[in-house]
């Protein structure tokens, strides 16, 4: 779940990372906490120390990243080649340039960049081909061409499933293969009534106002950033939509876990088994899983606590094959 934000220097990078991060963050890297308000009558039934909130590390490249006009450069396309995530910041209040011609500047971007690797690698084929036989794998080269053929194109990697399933291609982290989620940062006033376009393959649109967003989360007071979202028509807070956005990209979902010494959210890919589950909280757990104590959420809400669950049965017990719900309250049971 890293997730780094790229963008053309002036955009709002830095002023949506203050807002997602909180001010009081030093700027560059963040671990933002995903707001999960399940957590709450859980911590109300089991008062524990500890509640903890999953967590998306966040980065904001420091200094001038990527000229007007220019490219984003090779620099910010390598520093964000590992993330898993990225949040494109289109700059849609100062009227410098327009936020459709930077996104295309920027898919432009990830598309040379990706043939670049690809016709460097099949350079490189080609002469250890002429040295020795045995180097060669004419899977990854036959995979590599396909990649070629598709960028060529102009076609970006993430909206072909197959090239996005090759294993070959995997080790290489082409940019254009990563999701998206492309902020559409529009002047203050203009918030309330942008339109952005639909989501694609591997990308969401999203309208925010980086400027009120970090005047939001600068509120202390929950009561007044309530009244304050609700004075300037604002549904979903930036983080909300960001947060909603990453996992929409990245296919999670939560599940919880809940106790007297901590109650905790965990992020899982969805139509993962149970025992995958207890490999996100420890390998132990899954290697000894026995099964799953489950409660999904609505049965919780309906029975207040675990004790009514019980007694009407909605308190399941699940083995290992057991896909887990989105919400789904679980305990393990599990032998080291
Ligand atoms: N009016 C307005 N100004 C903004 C907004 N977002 C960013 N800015 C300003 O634009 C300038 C560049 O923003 P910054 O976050 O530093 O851009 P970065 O280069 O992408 O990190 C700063 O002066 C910000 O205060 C916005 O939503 N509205
Ligand atoms: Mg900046």
């Amino acid at each position: 779940m890293k997730t780094a934000l790229i963008g053309f220097a002036g955009a709002g990078k830095s002023e949506l990372f203050a807002a997602l991060a909180g001010t009081a963050a030093p700027s560059g890297r963040a671990m933002v906490k995903v707001p999960e308000p399940r957590l709450t009558p859980l911590a109300e039934l089991y008062n524990p120390p500890k509640i903890t909130f999953t967590e998306i590390e966040l980065l904001d490249l420091p200094g001038a990243a990527g000229a007007k006009g220019g490219g984003l450069g090779d620099r910010v396309l390598n520093e964000v080649r590992p993330y898993d995530c990225l949040l494109a910041v289109l700059d849609g209040f100062s009227g410098a340039a327009e936020p459709l011609d930077q996104l295309q500047a920027m898919e432009a971007d990830f598309l040379i960049a990706d043939l670049a690797v690809v016709e460097k690698r099949l350079e490189r084929i080609a002469q250890d081909k002429k040295k020795t036989k045995l180097l060669h794998d004419p899977e990854e080269e036959a995979a590599l061409l396909q990649a070629k053929e598709h960028l060529d194109l102009e076609r970006p990697l993430r909206e072909s499933e197959a090239l996005l399933a090759q294993p070959k291609l995997r080790g290489f982290r082409f940019l254009s293969a990563k999701p998206v989620l492309w902020a559409w940062n529009v002047g203050e006033d203009k918030l309330a009534d942008v339109a952005v376009p639909e989501a694609g393959p591997g990308m969401v649109h999203i309208a925010v106002s980086a400027r009120l967003e970090r005047e939001l989360a600068e509120l202390q007071d929950d009561e007044e950033r309530r009244a304050f979202m609700q004075d300037l028509g604002m549904e979903r807070s930036a983080l909300d939509q960001v947060v909603g956005g990453i996992y929409n990209l990245l296919g999670l979902i939560t599940f919880l876990t809940a106790g007297e010494k901590e109650v905790r959210a965990w992020p899982l890919r969805a139509g993962q088994p149970a025992q995958e589950a207890a490999g996100v909280i420890h390998s132990d757990i899954q290697r000894g899983f026995i099964r799953a104590e489950v409660l999904g959420w609505e049965d919780f809400l309906a029975c207040k606590t675990f004790k009514t669950a019980k007694e009407r049965g909605l308190l399941r017990l699940e083995g290992k094959e057991y896909v887990v719900r989105d919400g789904d309250i679980i305990e393990f049971r599990f032998n080291v």
